[in-house]
């Protein structure tokens, strides 16, 4: 690289992750492949619209792009060919956070109610919470877990759903280490008349590769980032069931503006493809998708498939260990690739601030987390997350967590 002050910073970031190790839940190691399409040079065209109807020139290659990956996306994760003509994917947004606005812009009016999970019991910024715009432009209706269990009680989910009638329920977690009964969402959204929205960002490569039960069963709208557990660059899909908008939710600002009526029947897919261009965003990042594909390809391999079990394997033999060696571990355990540690114990233990800085120093990195119930402010709460995702790529077997946790141990209360 020419740029030599760009390219030394890049040489010492690629050092810092070799001589680390990474139990970043979110984090990933994307193979040489997926960094080839990103760094290839789709990223010099413009591609406003989608495939077939661009509003720039010289976008036969790219449309074959875009349309690939459609058809990777809904093939790796809709596996029968008679559910899958049920469901649409659009693959542009820029990432995550973006995807998740375009589907409340598409389906969820001006100061509607998204029922979602609380940030501090482990749910996401974009699911209603009060600094995000989501929690600005609509009411969030927010849910948690049971103080004692710290699992979720799905019956006083139901009892809110009821009295507070959502328009929309997003179940799915940042921070949630247990399996979610998606049937029994799909019971409270019918229940209450809400679209079911399910967000697998963090778990989308263990649904995928058969490690974690899959919602598409069960949801409306299933959103993901792409590069969690399903290990490919940083973007998001939104799929969605190709069913009619529900009349009473049709008065959203992306319909007004495209001049959909109340009354008129329009697929939701259709609503939130246009609230992602031209709603949200305006050129998708070919390069960007290209490298999702060439993941997706690389996801619906058996390899992969073992690499999820393997995953799933690592955490429980991460969260065993550190449970043994007495540390509290919410909901006591884990069924994913995530788990979360009470550092602080009820103030006789350290802050999640301080078991990160200490791990961080030991050449451990991890990220500070509130548990449910926080006494503790977010910037310093009383916990950790750690994943396995990022580890297992790069070959840990459960031995390995069992010596991690003992190094985790040792660090944490010298
Ligand atoms: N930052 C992601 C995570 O770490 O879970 C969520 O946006």
């Amino acid at each position: 690289m020419k740029d030599k002050q760009i390219g030394e910073l890049i040489q010492a970031e690629e050092e810092r992750q070799v001589g680390m190790i990474n139990l970043i839940a979110s984090e990933n190691y994307v193979s040489d492949d997926v960094l080839e399409a990103l760094g290839s040079k789709l990223t010099n065209k413009y591609a406003e619209g989608y495939p077939g109807a661009r509003y720039y020139g010289g976008n036969n290659v790219i449309d074959q792009v875009e349309r690939e990956c459609q058809k990777r996306a809904l093939e790796l994760f809709i596996r029968q060919p008679a559910d899958r003509v049920n469901w649409a994917v659009n693959v542009q947004p820029l990432s995550g956070s973006p995807a998740n606005v375009a589907v409340y812009l598409a389906l969820v009016p001006s100061n509607g109610k998204i029922m979602g999970m609380t940030l501090a019991h482990g749910g996401h910024l974009t699911h209603g919470h009060k600094v995000s715009i989501t929690g600005k432009m609509w009411q969030q209706v927010p849910f948690g877990v049971d103080p004692k269990t710290e699992l979720i009680n799905y019956e006083e989910i139901k009892q809110l759903a009821l009295k507070e009638k959502p328009n929309i329920i997003v179940a799915g977690f940042t921070a949630y280490p247990r399996v979610i009964e998606w049937q029994k969402f799909r019971d409270i959204a019918d229940a209450c008349g809400a679209y079911l929205m399910v967000d697998i960002s963090h778990v989308a490569g263990l649904v995928a590769g058969g490690a974690y039960p899959s919602p598409f069963p069960y949801a409306d709208v299933v959103t993901t980032t792409t590069h969690k557990t399903l290990r490919g660059p940083r973007s998001a899909l939104i799929f969605s069931r190709k069913i009619n908008a529900r009349p009473t939710n049709l008065k959203t600002t992306v319909n007004e503006v495209n001049g959909f009526s109340a009354g008129q029947p329009r697929l939701i897919s259709e609503l939130i493809d246009k609230a992602v261009f031209p709603g949200m965003q305006g050129g998708p990042h070919l390069n960007q998708i290209a490298a999702v594909a060439v993941a997706l390809g690389e996801a619906a391999t058996p390899e992969f498939a073992d690499y999820t079990r393997q995953v799933v394997q690592n955490a429980q033999a991460l969260a065993g260990e550190l449970s043994r060696l007495g540390w509290r571990l919410v909901s006591g355990g884990t069924d994913s690739h995530l788990l979360l540690v009470d550092t602080w114990l009820n103030g006789k233990g350290l802050s999640g601030g301080e078991a990160s800085d200490r791990l961080e120093k030991a050449g451990i990195i991890v990220n500070k987390n509130a548990i449910p119930g926080d006494t503790r402010p977010p910037i310093d709460p009383s916990g950790i997350r750690l994943g396995t995702a990022a580890e297992t790529t790069r070959g840990k077997k459960e031995r390995d967590m069992v010596e991690i946790a003992g190094r985790i141990n040792k660090i944490l209360r010298e």
